[in-house]
């Protein structure tokens, strides 16, 4: 299969750019990794709760390894974040899924102030249920953990932003530092998120293992972001979320932006457009949009569409696959309005914006990770 193929490229790269720029500096782990994750393993059976957040596009492969081997416990809530970027039905089945393993889960989006007070209801509950075993000690800490760029930061600032006006402090609102690179939490922080009792969340750094075996998980820490682009290089990483595409769904939903043969007026074209804008505009403020005007998106989701409709080869076939791509790149470089000629720099743009567009939620929701058949 070609995504298996791109995904193995992707795979193979991040392992050498790790090997050779490993723990000397460059690759994801390095001494300050190690570092974090010792602190994090020595706070970890001093806290009442841990929240180990997930990415929700990839429930399975975004797992925090420390805890990988650990007995389910009633003190640790898998937290699928970002979830507005995953596919909708999938959030229930991956919970009936982490339920069924005797774990407890919850789908969230941390920029989504609803989602976030419903959250820390839940969080409530479960802290109450706790003191009931243990009611002697007054102030609950519940430890964020998880890889890089999963959003611990975000759900840390969000639960603190809503736990604070709910409790009506009057205290100076903190700030974790949030970015759209892995790596940015350097440092264990504590934020208040709720009072009587006191309730703090730890913020902690992301930490992903040493060594990655899986190439197909590799490449899905490299697209969702928890592993920096620059080892991998975009454009091979654009080209596998291409592969996805192409072998999903998602693009169907883009055919009523497809250029008509027989001359649909414009007019029509341009409100069916406006349609699916204007649901857009509903949901910014919920995640961070990368500025891309709304026309260019339409663009360039027409480009996919009809590049994709049009292909005639076999999907099964690397070289024909291989060649849909190519013709993918170009089409998408008339919809970013870049030159003609697909220069190496040329691709590389295409490749930035492409990923740009997809890791804020514009090309449609994914959800990478399949529920595996055996039991775990
Ligand atoms: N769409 C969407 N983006 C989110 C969500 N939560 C966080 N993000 C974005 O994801 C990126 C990473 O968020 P951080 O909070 O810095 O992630 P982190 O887990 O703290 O990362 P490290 O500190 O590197 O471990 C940022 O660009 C956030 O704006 C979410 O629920 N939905
Ligand atoms: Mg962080």
């Amino acid at each position: 299969m070609a995504t298996a193929s791109l995904a193995r490229q992707i795979g193979t790269a991040v392992k050498q750019a790790a090997k050779t720029k490993g723990s000397s500096g460059g690759g994801w782990y390095g001494p300050h990794m190690a570092a974090a994750s010792r602190a994090i393993a020595e706070r970890m059976p001093l806290v009442d709760l841990v929240l180990e957040v997930r990415d929700a596009r990839i429930p399975l492969s975004s797992e925090y390894e420390h805890l990988k081997n650990c007995p389910s416990s009633s003190r640790r809530i898998i937290v699928m974040n970002k979830m507005d970027l995953a596919n909708r039905s999938q959030i229930k089945v991956w919970m009936r899924y982490f339920e069924q393993h005797s774990c407890f889960s919850y789908g969230v989006n941390s920029h989504n102030k609803e989602n976030i007070k419903e959250f820390l209801n839940f969080i409530q509950a479960r802290v109450r249920e706790l003191k009931k075993t243990n009611p002697s000690s007054h102030t609950t800490t519940i430890m964020l953990v998880g890889i890089p760029n999963v959003g611990k930061s975000a759900l840390a600032n969000s639960l603190h932003q809503i736990g604070r006006i709910s409790a009506a402090e009057k205290g100076k609102l903190k700030h974790a530092v949030v970015s759209p690179h892995p790596g940015e939490t350097k440092d264990i922080s504590s934020l208040k998120i709720g009072s009587h009792p006191n309730i703090y969340v730890l913020d902690t750094p992301g930490v992903l293992p040493p060594q990655i075996l899986d190439t197909e998980v590799c490449s899905k820490l490299v697209l969702t972001g928890s592993i920096g682009d620059y080892l991998v290089g975009e454009r091979v990483i654009a080209q596998y979320f291409l592969a996805i595409l192409n072998l999903g769904d998602e693009y169907k939903k883009w055919a009523k932006l497809a250029r008509n043969e027989n001359d649909r007026p414009l007019l029509d074209l341009r409100a069916e457009s406006l349609s699916i804008s204007e649901l857009e505009e509903k949901q910014k403020g919920q995640y961070p949009t990368d500025h891309t005007q709304d026309f260019i998106v339409n663009d360039v989701r027409r480009a996919l569409f009809e590049t994709i409709s049009s292909f005639h080869g076999n999907m099964e076939d690397e070289k024909d696959f291989a060649g849909l791509i190519e013709t993918e790149f170009a089409a998408l470089s008339e919809a970013f309005r870049l030159p003609m000629e697909l220069s190496e720099e040329a691709q590389n743009k295409v490749a930035s914006k492409l990923l740009n567009l997809y890791r804020t939620g514009r090309l449609g929701h994914y959800t990478l990770d399949r529920i595996p058949c055996h039991p775990q």
